[in-house]
């Protein structure tokens, strides 16, 4: 019943209960704080439909009781692949109640993305939309069913009209809600990942809730807090740091925006008097270029979030005086650790770094390529353990192994320098991964895409630098020498198998051989410093 993870030590686990960071409640409360108060408040939006915090509450337990009743019960998982709708906080409500923990894909993600979730979790059900091309018909359900015998149920929803999610959701469904253990895992995050298989990281009801209490409190959300949600819903930024759930600590509201382009937010903003919102660069650099000769009053922004890849200090400084409002950096990771600029740092902090941990049990340790600290200041590779920092991805012992030393100290994979005031300035990347404007993608498994073609012989993707995503990817490909491959012939074949279109290389090119290290590894340092 119980699904597996790895815990924190004990003694850890005491402090961060002593602290009183760790409450002992579910997510679930997060919910059910809101209808004593605060229940005719609205909850959540997006353009055209709402919901309050009572119909939230009503909706996610008929559907808790719907799933119950197809078999679903605690200790299964499922998967959810919902656009940014309502639909998709009553989903990941009603399992939360269930105890069924969910991995919530982006709606971008293809078949291959989601063959491998079922892979890793074994799911009992999913609940997906027919606005996604993948289930417009029956064809991709019926080879899930086929392949993935645990799987009973694909629940659909359909954008408009009826479906079986809105009975599941709008009809009454008795249930029991079983207790649910604040210790044991809620749900699970995606990891942007760097290996050729995609990583799920298990979230427990006390870690994750202690990091958007924290977030919520940093960023002083209220019940007048109205937050733009326009980045993808299930990713951990504008879930929790401090997110949608943040703001449903705090009893805002929450305004659903179908994709961060200008043409879509900024007549939201207006008419909801938009207070907060979170970005990656490239969507604040689009609003920054649109902002001057819109029409929409966007006087209501108080505050931008700013993460998921590196903001230049030229496009931060544009920040307040185009859109007069207040820049946060965010340097966050699904796996845990978030850092933010604060409110009342100096300028040149909220600037030029990317903030400081959430935490004051947060762990940071910076260290050289042989795990040693580096001097206070130097640059190194970022290592962190914490109240809400992971401790091992779900079901994979091996790559355990080399994410973590030997003191639970997680390795991200960036390199960072922390300021003597606690802040980190992000420097690079030490993992095998491209960051294409906050979207990130591990060069191993398109890598592995691609070895499966049978004219090609080697394959390395590496990043290289664009204007407006900070990244791009391309791939050198080495082939059959009497064969003539083509770019369009790579990306007709990548797409065929059914991947992420951000995943698709950017760029092809066509190489006799890779460069190689002294100790015989393909050179990828050399590979992007040809893009110098
Ligand atoms: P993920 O593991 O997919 O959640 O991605 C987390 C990674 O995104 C971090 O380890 C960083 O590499 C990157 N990242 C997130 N926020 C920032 C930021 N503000 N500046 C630079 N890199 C960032
Ligand atoms: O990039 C990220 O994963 C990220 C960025 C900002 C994140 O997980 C977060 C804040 O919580």
């Amino acid at each position: 019943m119980r699904i597996e993870y790895t815990p924190w030590p004990a003694e850890l686990a005491e402090q961060y209960r002593a602290k009183g960071y760790w409450q002992d409640k579910p997510l679930t409360s997060i919910l059910s704080e809101q209808l004593n108060t605060n229940s005719q408040g609205i909850a959540v939006a997006d353009g055209q439909r709402q919901l309050s915090y009572a119909e939230l509450n009503t909706y996610s337990d008929n559907l808790a009781g719907y799933l119950n009743q197809q078999g679903l019960q605690q200790g299964d998982t499922a998967i959810v692949q919902l656009p940014n709708c309502l639909e998709f906080y009553i989903t990941y409500f009603a399992l939360l109640k269930l105890g069924v923990a969910p991995v919530c894909a982006l709606f971008n993600h293809q078949r291959t993305e989601l063959q491998s979730y079922c892979e890793i979790l074994q799911p009992k059900a999913m609940i997906v939309s027919s606005a996604h091309a993948l289930f417009t018909d029956e064809q991709f359900t019926q080879a899930l069913f086929n392949r993935f015998g645990c799987l009973n149920n694909i629940i659909i929803d359909h954008s408009k009209g009826n479906s079986e999610l809105k009975q599941g959701y709008l009809n009454k469904h008795a249930f029991t809600a079983p207790d649910l253990n604040p210790e044991e895992v809620a749900f699970f995050q995606l990891s942007g990942g760097s290996t050729g298989t995609p990583k799920l990281i298990p979230r427990t009801h006390n870690d994750y809730l202690y990091s958007v209490v924290a977030s919520k409190d940093i960023c002083e959300l209220d019940g007048d807090t109205r937050y733009l949600c326009a980045l993808p819903a299930p990713h951990n930024f504008p879930l929790s740091s401090p997110g949608a759930l943040g703001v449903f600590i705090a009893g805002g509201t929450v305004i659903l925006a179908s994709d961060p382009s200008p043409a879509v937010c900024f007549g939201l903003i207006e008419h909801y008097a938009i207070t907060h919102t979170a970005l990656v660069p490239p969507a604040l650099q689009l609003w920054l270029q649109h902002a001057p000769a819109s029409q929409h009053d966007l006087n209501s922004l108080q505050v931008i979030q700013v993460g998921g890849a590196k903001l230049s200090r030229s496009v931060a400084e544009q920040v307040t005086p185009v859109l007069g409002c207040q820049l946060q950096q965010v340097f966050g990771m699904a796996e845990g650790l978030v850092n933010y600029t604060r409110y009342n740092d100096d300028p040149e902090l909220i600037l030029t770094t990317q903030g400081r941990p959430i935490s004051e049990l947060d762990e940071i340790k910076i260290v050289d390529e042989h795990g040693q600290e580096v001097a206070q200041g130097e640059s190194g590779r970022l290592m962190t353990r914490g109240p809400y920092t992971f401790r091992g991805y779900y079901k994979s012992p091996t790559h355990n192994a080399s994410a973590f030393d030997d003191a639970g100290f997680y390795s991200s994979g960036d390199i960072v320098k922390q300021l003597p005031s606690g802040h980190l300035v992000v420097e690079g990347r030490d993992k095998d991964q491209i960051n294409r404007g906050g979207e990130k993608i591990a060069a191993e498994e398109v890598e592995n895409h691609l070895l499966g073609h049978e004219h090609i012989q080697q394959v390395a993707i590496v990043s290289m630098p664009d204007d407006t995503l900070g990244e791009k990817s391309c791939a050198f490909v080495v082939a059959d020498q009497d064969i003539k491959l083509t770019t369009l012939i790579l990306r007709k074949y990548l797409r065929q198998l059914g991947i992420a279109d951000y995943k698709v290389p950017d760029k092809f090119k066509f190489v006799t051989q890779l460069p190689l290290t002294a100790v015989g590894k393909v050179d990828k340092k050399a590979l992007r410093a040809t893009f110098e």
